[in-house]
């Protein structure tokens, strides 16, 4: 069976969302990124960027077994595998597909990680570097709203793997809570367009249980000492 290494974090949760839309069955294998399992010599050999997700399927290209990280190209991958589904065929669609993929993987990804890194997660409150990612978790929502009240769904008419690329970060920067008291939340009644597909988004059941996988009673309190040396410490020199 297909494992998936992995955590209930947005990139996480959109590898396990996808896998539920497509139906594929799979092995959940826990990596604690804030108990440094990521650093495990066994994931080491699935990835070495020491990041979630990974996948292992024991029946890759050509029948043999096959591993990959970066979530887009999982998803890519599992599309792939399961006929193009999820990936609209038509040529427009599968593009705009892969733009907002892209645009998620190298704008709302990074640019929400450190909006949460030094709102949430750094002991330092910087007020320039908090104000910076403010404005652009604000900008690229902007550009999300502009996008959804032209078209339905990212790619377009159909729902894609852009909607799931995409869906979970979203869904993080509008928690609340202890453990991002200092950030604030992401008000989505300031983006009517976003807020409309999210909603629907929320409601399919594969999303649903996507977001469930290893998220029965995870801890959302503060991050501790502990979880800040594993993720942001020297810890991850010590690879290789
Ligand atoms: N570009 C990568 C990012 C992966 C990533 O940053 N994963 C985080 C969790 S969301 C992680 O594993 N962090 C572990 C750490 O910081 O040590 C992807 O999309 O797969």
């Amino acid at each position: 069976m297909l494992e998936v290494w992995t955590w209930p974090t947005p990139n996480g949760h959109k590898v396990h969302i996808a896998l539920e839309e497509l139906g594929i069955p799979y092995k959940v294998i826990p990596i604690n990124i804030g108990a440094g399992d990521q650093f495990k010599p066994e994931f080491l050999k699935i990835t070495p960027n020491h990041r979630i997700p990974a996948i292992v399927d024991p029946d890759g290209p050509g029948g043999k077994p096959f591993t990959l990280f970066e979530s887009a190209a999982i998803m890519i991958y599992l599309s792939e595998k399961s006929g193009g589904r999820l990936i609209p065929k038509d040529p427009i669609g599968h593009y705009k597909c892969l733009e907002w993929m892209m645009f998620q993987m190298g704008g709302v990804g990074p640019m929400f990680g450190q909006w949460n890194h030094f709102g949430a997660y750094a002991k330092e409150k910087l007020p320039y570097a908090i104000g910076r990612y403010t404005n652009e978790v604000a900008r690229l929502t902007r550009v999300l709203n502009h996008r959804l009240d032209e078209v339905h769904w990212l790619a377009g008419d159909e729902y894609s793997m852009a909607d799931i690329i995409t869906f979970p970060w979203i869904r993080t920067a509008t928690q609340s809570g202890p453990r991002f008291a200092e950030r604030g939340s992401l008000d989505l009644g300031e983006y009517p367009a976003v807020k409309r597909w999210y909603d629907e988004m929320a409601a399919r059941p594969a999303v649903q249980r996507g977001l469930a996988v290893l998220s029965e009673g995870r801890d959302q309190s503060a991050i501790s000492d502990a979880e800040r040396e594993q993720m942001f410490g020297a810890t991850q020199f010590a690879v290789r």
